[in-house]
């Protein structure tokens, strides 16, 4: 019945979509090879601290949990068949952050991929005791060799037991005016990350994450992608800039920060959620700006390219106190794939041709029309052909899945 629905509004849109020389299939093709990573955090109770650290029932007490729940989100969307990992905040043994061993993480390797997961980005934790007066950029020489030694682990790791990406936020920064000399932080962050870069294994890449501010409220080191971008230049072709979307101030536009890099040829990355708070916590919602994201990705060709060099790192993260997290995470996924089908209909020629003449108005409508345009079916059908549920996040909710693991993981280990 449903399948028939689909099937009759999957034709409808064909047609419509013909009269703009947009074939459907095509769409449909690229939209059900589109993956991003999900983040391991996202699962466990990272991030529940602010509501007197309230985590939503049923969290994942460690790694190979947090596998399991992305196992599952894999299964549900055949979209995400890559997990994000804190070599921190996902240690296996446990044990204190400086007695972290890199062989220990065949073990996550090993797991994942019996779920047939891969392990993708590493984040190094910079936020680990220690780091309240910096990591990379502390005055400390101590405090900064010991966070070149955190990185240069998550690198290995990175190199031998995931996909060889590095993603690195710092949490540097000040309080106060005065409190730190915000030319040595810079002069301190840049040698230490040429120090990493010079060690790391030439197969391993890394992303430079910035953000407007946190924990520095007056400060933060790495801020902007201008900061992110002069550092990934002074390293060379294995860096590039991680654009996290809730990392810029209310209004920004961020979609023009992705094309100004896509144009520098730089190879970057994304982190996405919505920006709600002045923070990265919310889900993604298939929103005017994430199809504008997805539009500069598009037609800038670093999506969806058979050459993988050419694409960029498309990942997720999120991780809301409150909401049910795999919920939320499937929806995101959903969110992620609305979007790239409605940027992928853009009438490209329609659009060029009124930019060229100057049709400010019309031009903008070429972009409404996708925007608004109700591209579900070809979701659905992806789904269909895929034998998948239509509705991921209903399918969660209908599937026990929920139950069972707020009932084993009632205790907190
Ligand atoms: C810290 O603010 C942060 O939210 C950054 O966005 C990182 O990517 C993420 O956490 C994981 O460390
Ligand atoms: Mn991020």
């Amino acid at each position: 019945m449903w399948a028939d629905i689909v099937s009759e509004r999957y034709d409808l849109l064909g047609k419509e979509l013909e009269r703009k020389g947009i074939d459907i299939e095509e769409v449909k093709r690229k939209v059900a090879e589109f993956k991003v990573e999900v983040p391991s955090w996202a699962f466990g109770a990272f991030g529940g601290g602010r509501f007197s650290g309230y985590t939503p029932p049923g969290a994942a007490r460690d790694i190979f949990e947090k596998i399991d729940d992305a196992a599952l989100v894999n299964r549900l969307t055949d979209a995400s068949p890559r997990i994000g990992i804190h070599v921190g905040l996902d240690n296996p043994d446990e044990t204190a952050p400086d007695e972290i061993k890199m062989e220990s993480f065949k073990r996550i390797r090993d797991y994942a991929d019996k779920q047939g997961l891969k392990i993708g980005s590493v984040s190094p934790t910079y936020f680990m005791e220690g780091s309240q007066f910096g990591s990379l950029s502390a005055n400390d020489s101590e405090t900064r060799k010991r966070f070149i030694e955190h990185t240069l682990i998550s690198a290995e790791i990175a190199s031998k037991y995931a996909i060889g990406l590095l993603t690195l936020w710092l949490p540097d920064g000040s309080l106060y005016p005065g409190q730190v000399n915000m030319r040595e932080a810079e002069r301190n962050v840049k040698a230490s990350l040429m120090e990493i870069y010079e060690k790391t294994p030439s197969s391993v890449r890394m992303l430079i994450e910035y953000k407007l501010f946190e924990p520095g409220t007056y400060h933060t080191v790495i801020s902007d992608y201008c900061v992110a971008c002069d550092l990934a230049r002074l390293l060379g072709d294995r860096a590039g800039v991680l654009v996290d979307m809730g990392h810029h101030a209310h209004g920004v536009n961020v979609e023009h920060i992705i094309a100004r890099l896509i144009e520098s040829g730089m190879r970057c990355g994304i982190h996405f959620n919505s920006r709600y708070v002045a923070d990265d916590d919310h889900a993604v919602e298939p929103n005017m700006q994430i199809f504008r994201v997805f539009h500069e990705l598009t037609s800038g060709g670093v999506i969806g390219n058979a050459d993988t060099q050419r694409n960029w790192d498309y990942m997720i993260d999120q991780c809301s106190p409150l909401e049910n997290r795999i919920q939320a995470i499937l929806h995101s996924i959903d969110s992620l794939m609305v979007s790239y089908a409605k940027a992928l209909i853009v009438d490209e020629e329609s659009l060029r041709r009124y930019q060229m003449k100057n049709e400010i108005i019309l031009a903008n409508r070429v972009l409404i029309d996708a925007f608004l345009t109700d591209v579900r079916p070809i979701i659905w059908m992806v789904r269909i052909e895929k034998r998948l549920p239509l509705d991921p996040i209903n399918a969660y909710a209908k599937s026990g899945y929920q139950e069972k693991i707020e009932r084993e993981r009632m205790e907190q280990r």
